[in-house]
């Protein structure tokens, strides 16, 4: 399309791809906001993905009482839903009447493919051609095509023989199908084959139904919105849907805060019945246990009780195992909520093939051949999924963006997005519910309105300052990337071959698409965008005013922002302002509201003898048989606060890991007790635990010395101490953020000063009552001036959010020119306690599988726990 084209087009601000839920709700702001717009779709009439998706069954499965627009009050009192999960008829009606009520069908353009659109660099502008009538001219487009909109290929050998009639779920016709004497096949058990099946099994004379993964469903128990959740939404609608707003799903359900481990196997149960009992996908995922999701031993419990349903409502055990989801956890690959859909493989007309025993090897004119067997059929069913979320972008149309870049071609190696709303080198690009936003991870209601708004509150913002163009930054892009990264690893996504990964889809580049961050978390980022300047955005206009305040949105990891954010609402005066005894009660009440640490075989307590007395210790014995190798092990809190309590849940986590006894020792604290006496106390505790070793349980051997933050202070002194004294021999040191030199005038003591919780000024305050100036010099306070030659190998842990940062690498690195072999795991996005703050700090997991792992290698002993459980 030249110069010519664009003086015909259509001339419009905003040109909207879509005409569903996205599609009209941006129509209503557009308009109020006083921008012209078109919406252009290829259906004849609203209603996007509850256009295309008519087959029977096809219900939404997140409850109408939150599946719904909450923009408009008064658009809430006029509708009623009849049911719990409203049929597709029902929610296409509801979208008819959003379409009347704001009278929106005037600026969509039906039956309208947009076949190509090309940033226009001149003029500043998309141009986009159709199938149908004018080309348009916009100044922004949107990308409002949902993120299941590109059915899928069949992918199967033969389609084009069958002499039968052959159906997509995601293309129903929409005079229906006449089923009733026929012999059908559903290929495909994902959502829209469970809510079909049993359907199209009512109406068949015979169902086959062709399976190659079983998911996990549980029933939907439909019929009337549950009473109390319709009083909860009644009783203050704007809180409710605040509440949502702010949730992790885009539904104000709580989640579980109690962890597996604290539950008994009744009270387990009773929660996964009281789930069953909701019929609701979001409280089955969400209102078990506190690691069910991320935490393969948490899911598998959940899963088992999910598998254990379908045993008891399927008669044939074949069946039954056939249909039983063994391949990935629960919640990894979207669940389905069912109705009879287990129960309908009890009707003698119906038969499942399991296509891991006996796969298609093609359609034929009469029907299908497996592997082992021919079925006649007259009609196959495709509910073989989608081309997902990419694909529901790409798929629509070759997108040429600044340079003539192709989207499809920045895509080629996975999803590249800023905020999943917009692609660096696609200027005035958007897209609603994009790859990289929580999208399909979330009642896709609320994430569209947050999009929708987002996008035109920014489109108002730009024209008042006078912009008329936006484009992400290739570095905001990237940091994008690693969020979405450092995000997935709280989730068990990785383990499921998936539309939510690519994996369904044939050589699609794999990459997690939606963000799993959760909505909440999501929208303050959204906003911290806007407040921060439009940060990772280039804005420019006429005449050439422009902006560009570059940079990565979240730089820490995601639960280490929730914890920095809520500790920075509590707005707790410092510690050190406390007092000795003061920091020391408080720090154990806050201890106190923790999550217990997980089992491990044994936990008692002793006591040992110190350099100056006794002193108690903690040991902790892995269930394994014995003997084990012995860390010991030295508590965080600035040689002034903490005790084996207040790293209870971190050495449970690394016994369990690493398969080795932990000794938690309870050295002397200053100020009552200042330099040296940690220091010597930890010695005289290592001489101590090497004498007592085959009594505490021990392997005969060298021990392994561990420390966090002081206690790594503590746990490098030691080792020197060993050396220079003549043992106990030690196998290696693990150095979790310690500090190991008396000077603050590394960058990481400035960077990282203050909003850390651990301060510049908190760590004064610590060595101000440990250790006089004069002999904060002395090795025995800071390691780093120590001789380091002949000592055990090291495994030293630093934060990138930490003051100690700098001097923790320092000692790394001037162990490792001292010849000493050294490894160092230096976490990005984590703070000084990520890795203590076991089971809330939930991705610090991996970094504490390496400490583990290195333990292991200094102890040349095997893998104490199986990889997965990780
Ligand atoms: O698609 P899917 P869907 N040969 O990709 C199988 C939403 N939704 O349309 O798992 C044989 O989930 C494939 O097998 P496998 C919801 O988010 C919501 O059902 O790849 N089999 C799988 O079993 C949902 O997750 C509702 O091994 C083949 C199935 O086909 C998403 O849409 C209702 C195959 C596809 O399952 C997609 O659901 C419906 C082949 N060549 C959908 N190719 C609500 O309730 C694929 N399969 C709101």
């Amino acid at each position: 399309m030249g110069a010519a084209g664009a003086q015909d087009a259509q001339q419009v601000d905003v040109a909207v791809v879509g005409a569903g839920f996205a599609g009209l709700y941006l129509l209503i702001r557009l308009r109020r906001a006083g921008f012209t717009a078109v919406a252009l779709d290829t259906a004849d009439d609203v209603g996007g993905t509850w256009y295309w998706n008519r087959y029977p069954g096809a219900r939404c499965d997140i409850q109408t009482t939150d599946y719904s627009y909450t923009f408009d009050p008064e658009l809430e009192s006029a509708w009623h839903w009849s049911e719990k999960y409203a049929t597709q008829p029902e929610i296409l009606r509801y979208l008819g009447f959003v379409a009347d009520r704001y009278d929106l069908r005037r600026d969509i353009r039906f039956g309208t493919k947009v076949l190509t659109a090309t940033w226009d660099e001149a003029a500043q502008r998309w141009l986009l051609t159709t199938d149908n009538g004018k080309p348009v001219s916009c100044r922004y487009y949107i990308m409002a095509s949902g993120c299941l909109s590109a059915p899928k290929p069949p992918e199967i050998d033969g389609v084009g023989d069958f002499k039968g009639e052959i159906y997509f779920t995601g293309r129903w016709p929409h005079d229906g199908v006449e089923l009733a004497g026929k012999r059908v096949a559903v290929i495909g058990t994902g959502s829209s084959g469970v809510q079909s099946i049993p359907k199209i099994a009512e109406q068949a004379a015979r169902l086959t139904v062709f399976q190659r993964t079983p998911n996990f469903a549980f029933p939907a128990h439909n019929g009337p919105s549950p009473a109390d959740r319709v009083a909860a939404l009644e009783k203050d609608r704007a809180d409710y849907r605040a509440q949502a707003r702010m949730s992790l799903t885009g539904v104000p359900l709580e989640r579980a805060t109690e962890f597996s481990w604290q539950l008994s196997e009744a009270e387990r149960r009773q929660r996964f019945e009281k789930a069953l009992a909701a019929g609701d996908l979001v409280a089955m995922l969400s209102q078990l246990w506190a690691d069910q999701g991320g935490d393969l031993e948490g899911n598998a419990l959940a899963s088992d009780l999910l598998r254990e349903r379908i045993r008891s409502i399927v008669k044939d055990p074949e069946t039954a195992e056939a249909l039983t989801p063994r391949d990935h956890p629960f919640g990894s690959k979207r669940p389905c909520l069912e109705t009879d859909y287990y129960a309908t493989f009890n009707r003698p007309n119906v038969t499942l093939v399991n296509l891991r025993q006996e796969p298609i090897q093609a359609i034929t004119a009469s029907g299908i051949k497996t592997d082992r067997r021919s079925f006649d059929l007259d009609v196959i069913v495709f509910a073989t999924g989608f081309d997902a979320m990419t694909g529901a972008i790409t798929s629509v149309h070759p997108i040429a963006g600044r340079g003539g870049k192709s989207i499809s071609d920045v895509w080629a190696s996975g999803p590249k997005t800023y905020l999943g709303l917009t692609v660096a080198g696609f200027p005035n690009l958007f897209m609603i519910t994009g790859p990289g936003s929580p999208s399909v991870f979330s009642n896709m209601v609320v994430s569209i309105e947050q999009h929708a708004d987002w996008v035109v509150d920014c489109l108002m913002a730009m024209r008042e300052a006078g912009f008329t163009a936006i484009e992400a930054t290739e570095a905001a892009q990237a940091g994008w990337a690693r969020h979405m990264a450092d995000c997935s690893q709280l989730t068990l996504h990785r383990l499921a071959n998936t539309w939510y990964t690519g994996a369904n889809v044939p050589g699609k580049a794999p990459g997690l698409m939606p963000y799993p961050g959760g909505v909440g978390p999501y929208r303050t980022i959204c906003d911290e965008v806007v407040s921060r300047g439009m940060l990772g955005f280039t804005l420019s206009g006429p005449n050439g005013a422009a902006q560009c305040d570059d940079g990565e949105i979240v730089r820490l990891q995601p639960d280490v922002r929730l914890v920095l954010n809520m500790l920075a609402d509590l707005n707790l005066p410092p510690l050190e302002s406390f007092g000795a005894e003061g920091a020391r009660g408080f720090v154990a009440q806050f201890n106190a509201t923790r999550p217990a640490g997980r089992p491990v075989g044994e936990v008692l307590d002793g006591t040992l003898a110190g350099a100056d007395g006794p002193l108690p210790y903690r040991l902790y014995r892995p269930a394994t048989p014995g003997p084990h190798p012995i860390v010991v092990y030295f508590h965080g809190g600035g040689w002034v606060l903490g005790d084996a309590q207040s790293d209870d849940p971190f050495c449970r986590d690394m016994c369990r890991r690493s398969g080795m006894i932990f000794v938690s020792v309870g050295y002397r604290h200053a100020p009552e007790h200042r330099f040296p006496a940690a220091a010597e106390d930890g010695y005289a505790a290592l001489r101590w635990i090497g004498e007592h070793a085959a009594e505490l349980g021990g392997r005969p051997g060298p021990l392994l010395v561990a420390g966090w933050s002081a206690g790594g202070n503590i746990a490098a002194v030691t080792c020197q101490l060993a050396r220079d004294r003549g043992g106990p021999s030690i196998a290696g040191q693990l150095l979790v953020n310690p500090v190991t030199d008396c000077t603050f005038d590394r960058p990481s003591y400035v960077e990282n000063a203050t909003g850390y919780f651990l301060t510049r000024s908190l760590m004064y305050w610590f060595w101000d009552l440990y250790c006089s100036p004069a002999d904060r010099t002395d090795p025995r306070a800071s390691p780093l001036r120590g001789k380091l030659e002949g000592l055990p190998a090291a495994f030293v842990v630093t934060c990138e959010f930490d003051p100690l940062r700098d001097e923790g690498i320092a000692y790394a690195e001037a162990l490792a020119a001292a010849g000493v072999p050294v490894e160092q795991l230096q976490a990005g996005g984590h703070f000084h306690s990520s890795f203590t703050m076991v089971d809330v700090v939930a991705t610090g997991v991996d970094g504490r599988a390496k400490m583990a792992e290195a333990l292991r290698r200094f102890a040349e002993v095997e893998e104490a726990m199986p990889k997965a459980a990780e």
